[in-house]
C-alpha cells in the first residue's frame, strides 16, 4: 500500500583495541550482508577524510600535538559532521557497519584519565549503535599479533587502560565475541548477531540516541 513505511537499516558497530580484527571483519560483514540481499555499507570512524579527519590524522600520525580535551571534542565533531546523513541512510533501509564509533571516542581519552561523564557528554544526541560488537583480545595477545602501525596509542600500556575504559561501557547493546578464536569462527559469530539485530530493526525497533 502507499503508506508502507520502508523498514530501516541497522546501527551496528564494532569495538575493541587495535588489532582486534575489527577491520577485516567489518568489511566481511558487509560482504555477508550483500550476499542475503541486506543493502549496507562499510563506514568508519575516524572519517579521515574530512578537514576535521585530516587534523585527526596528522594528531594519530605525530604531525601534529594538540591538548587531550581539543582531540577528544575532535574526534566527536568528526561524529557529529556525518550524523544527519547516518540517520539518512538508516531511514532509508541501509544498515552501517561501523568500525569504531562514540565508545572508542570514550575509551580512549578516559584512558588517558578525562574524566568519563566529561568524555561522554559530546556524544549525547548521536545516533546510539543498535548493536555494539566488541571483538574481546587481551591487550598482550593483541600486540603479539604485530603490525601496530606506529600511530599514537599504539602501546600496550595505553591498550591496557583502553581495556579497563571499555568495560565501563558495556551496556544492553553489547556482545563480546572472543576474537582469539579462528577467524572463520568470530566471522559466524558475527554474522548470527548482526543478522538478529538487521532484522529486529526490520520489525520496527526505533532509533535511539546517546547515551541510552
Ligand atoms: N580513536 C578512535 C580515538 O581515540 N577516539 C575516537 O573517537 C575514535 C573513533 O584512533 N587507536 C583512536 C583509536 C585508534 C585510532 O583508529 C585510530 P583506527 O581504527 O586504528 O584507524
Ligand atoms: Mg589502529
Amino acid at each position: 500500500e502507499d503508506n508502507k513505511k520502508e523498514s530501516r537499516g541497522a546501527l551496528i558497530v564494532l569495538e575493541g583495541l587495535d588489532r582486534s580484527g575489527k577491520s577485516s571483519q567489518c568489511s566481511r560483514l558487509v560482504s555477508y550482508l550483500e550476499g542475503h540481499g541486506i543493502s549496507a555499507e562499510l563506514w568508519r570512524f575516524p572519517d579521515r577524510t574530512t578537514d576535521v579527519g585530516k587534523m585527526i590524522s596528522a594528531y594519530l600520525t605525530n604531525a601534529s600535538q594538540l591538548d587531550d580535551h581539543t582531540i577528544h571534542l575532535l574526534f566527536s565533531a568528526n561524529r557529529w559532521e556525518k550524523r544527519s546523513l547516518m540517520e539518512t541512510k538508516l531511514t532509508s533501509g541501509t544498515t552501517l557497519i561501523v568500525d569504531r564509533y562514540s565508545y572508542s571516542g570514550v575509551a580512549f581519552s578516559a584512558a588517558k584519565g578525562l574524566d568519563i561523564e566529561w568524555c561522554k557528554a559530546p556524544e549525547i544526541g548521536l545516533l546510539a549503535a543498535d548493536l555494539v560488537a566488541y571483538l574481546d583480545i587481551s591487550p598482550e595477545k593483541a600486540s603479539e599479533r604485530g603490525g601496530y602501525g606506529g600511530e599514537r596509542y599504539e602501546k600496550l600500556d595505553f591498550q591496557k587502560k583502553v581495556a579497563e575504559s571499555f568495560k565501563d561501557l558495556h551496556d544492553t547493546a553489547w556482545k563480546v565475541v572472543d576474537a582469539c578464536q579462528p577467524i572463520e569462527d568470530v566471522e559466524k559469530q558475527l554474522q548470527d548477531i548482526v543478522l538478529h539485530c538487521v532484522t529486529e530493526c526490520q520489525k520496527g525497533k526505533p532509533l535511539s540516541f546517546l547515551w541510552s
